[in-house]
């Protein structure tokens, strides 16, 4: 029986090695490239959540081997030797308070930092000539409005959002004649400020490019204006909702391809022209006269008139 018994060391390694073998298919990825960083930026600005994350990252790190350096020579410094009596310690004021008040001006400093980029990367007014685009998030999915030739959105009115009409939009407003809606594709340019208006018509999804460093809740019925960037690499990225939002939330996602401008324009030309003809098709049926009513017949139930308001 003795024979099968490992040694404390082996054992130890191979609980290690299970441990490790179950917790790293958590960081399989659809990615091809720096599995373990994060995935290249793309946007301008981006490089101002990285210096902050790689800041942190390190403190964090630098500060975790310290301080289990410390505890395990201790642990070996202090252990247990016959003659030697026990020592009970009360403690260091002078060190307490030191290491309060270090940590507590590290994480004011953070706080100050990140705020900083928060409020003038994240928060800050889209530019004037940024690129609109309506995007409204769903149980699971996309809807994308996108500006036409014109470069602008037509109106909306949130009250008019329904099944047929997701964006809200008002049906004779000209300036959306030559908008084009898309499912689940993001289209913009290299180069140029694009600024989202972010929507939900159910629960609380989230914006997520992670190539964009950017991150933004979409809450029922309220519209978020203050998200924007520019892209600054051509390629395929992947928007993903990323607020747990239901059972189809792990498929809830979009393609966000960035182009040249060329190929921008040539794209909405197209996608223009085909939107500004489906909208005068809606106009004239709309302006149609209505069909004849058919004539009353006898099982034709009508509603009880109204009764008459007295004119005053
Ligand atoms: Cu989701």
């Amino acid at each position: 029986m003795n024979r099968f018994r490992l040694s404390p060391l082996l054992r130890w390694t191979l609980v290690l090695l299970a441990m490790f073998a179950l917790v790293s298919p958590a960081a399989a990825e659809l990615r091809e490239y720096g599995l373990w960083w994060t995935p290249e930026a793309a946007t301008k600005g981006a490089h101002h959540v990285d210096n902050l994350f790689v800041f942190i990252f390190w403190l964090t790190a630098i500060v975790f081997v310290a301080t289990q350096a410390v505890y395990v020579w201790f642990l070996i410094k202090y252990r247990r030797k016959r003659g030697v009596p026990a020592h009970y310690s009360h403690g260091n004021n002078t060190l307490e308070i030191w290491w309060t008040i270090i940590p507590a001006a590290i994480f004011i400093g953070l706080v100050i930092w990140s705020n900083r980029i928060w409020y003038r990367e994240l928060r800050a007014p889209a530019p004037a000539d940024s690129i609109q685009i309506d995007l409204v998030s769903y149980q699971y999915g996309w809807h994308v409005r996108n500006p036409g030739s014109d470069g602008k959105l037509g109106a909306y009115k949130a009250q008019l959002t329904a099944k047929e009409n997701w964006f809200g939009t008002e049906p004779d407003d000209e300036a959306g004649r030559d908008d084009y809606q898309s499912e689940g594709i993001v289209t913009v340019p290299v180069g140029r400020p694009v600024h989202i208006l972010l929507r939900s018509l159910d629960v609380i999804h989230a914006f997520y490019v992670p190539e964009f460093r950017m991150y933004q809740d979409a809450i029922p019925g309220r519209m978020i204006d203050w998200v924007w960037f520019e892209a600054t690499k051509i390629g395929n990225y992947e928007l993903a909702c990323s607020q747990l939002c239901g059972s189809g939330h792990y498929n809830m996602k979009a393609k966000m391809n960035v182009v040249s401008q060329e190929e921008y324009d040539k794209f909405v030309r197209e996608k223009s022209k085909a939107a500004a003809i489906e909208f005068e098709k809606k106009k004239a049926a709309q302006a149609a006269p209505p069909a004849v009513a058919p004539a009353a017949t006898a099982e034709t139930v009508s509603p009880p008139a109204a009764p008459a308001v007295a004119a005053r």
